[in-house]
């Protein structure tokens, strides 16, 4: 087992519903570390570089002007499979189809508004990381709590 680090951003719709707290508490509840997190103002060219995929399509205008709108949550997310694992609590991506349970099967109905982005591979989540943190930005885990609570770690192997 390998731990994993991935980008999950609360948009600025989460943010301005006051969901920031909740959406954290459900990472956190699952068994997820925080290994860096910033409330910050998303500029247009780091928006533009961040959904660079999209970029030829017609959503693409709205989907930058959105995350540019206002303060974001930013955060770093680390545990095992943990690009996997952000994916799932997130939920589809149009919350009146997302799966009860999920961030956006119980808080939004948009497609647009869907309250909060978790990077969708490795190596998606590589390159998106880099774009908002600096390796200086990521705290260690210093109680070391890690392994031995989360993943049952007891000998030389996690499991
Ligand atoms: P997801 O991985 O679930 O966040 O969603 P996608 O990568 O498919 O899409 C990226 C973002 O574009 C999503 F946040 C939703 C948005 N989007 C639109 O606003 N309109 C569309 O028609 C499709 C996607």
């Amino acid at each position: 087992m390998k731990l994993e680090r991935t980008l999950v951003i609360l948009k600025p719709d989460a943010v301005a519903r006051r969901l920031a707290g909740r959406i954290i508490s459900r990472i956190e509840d699952k068994g997820l570390r925080i290994a860096a997190m910033r409330l910050a103002d998303v500029d247009a060219g780091t928006a533009r570089r961040h959904y660079e995929e999209h970029e030829a399509k017609p959503f693409f205008g709205q989907l930058t002007a959105f995350i540019t709108s206002g303060p974001v949550v930013l955060m770093a997310v680390e545990g095992v499979d943990a690009v996997a694992v952000a994916r799932k609590l997130v939920g589809a991506t149009l919350g009146r189809a997302a799966e009860p349970g999920s961030v956006r099967g119980d808080f939004g109905m948009s497609q647009a508004f869907n309250l909060i982005h978790a990077s969708d591979s490795a190596a998606s989540a590589e390159r998106e990381l880099s774009l908002y943190f600096k390796p200086c930005d990521y705290v260690r885990d210093a109680a070391g709590a890690e392994w031995r609570w989360t993943y049952e770690f007891t000998g030389d192997k996690p499991n």
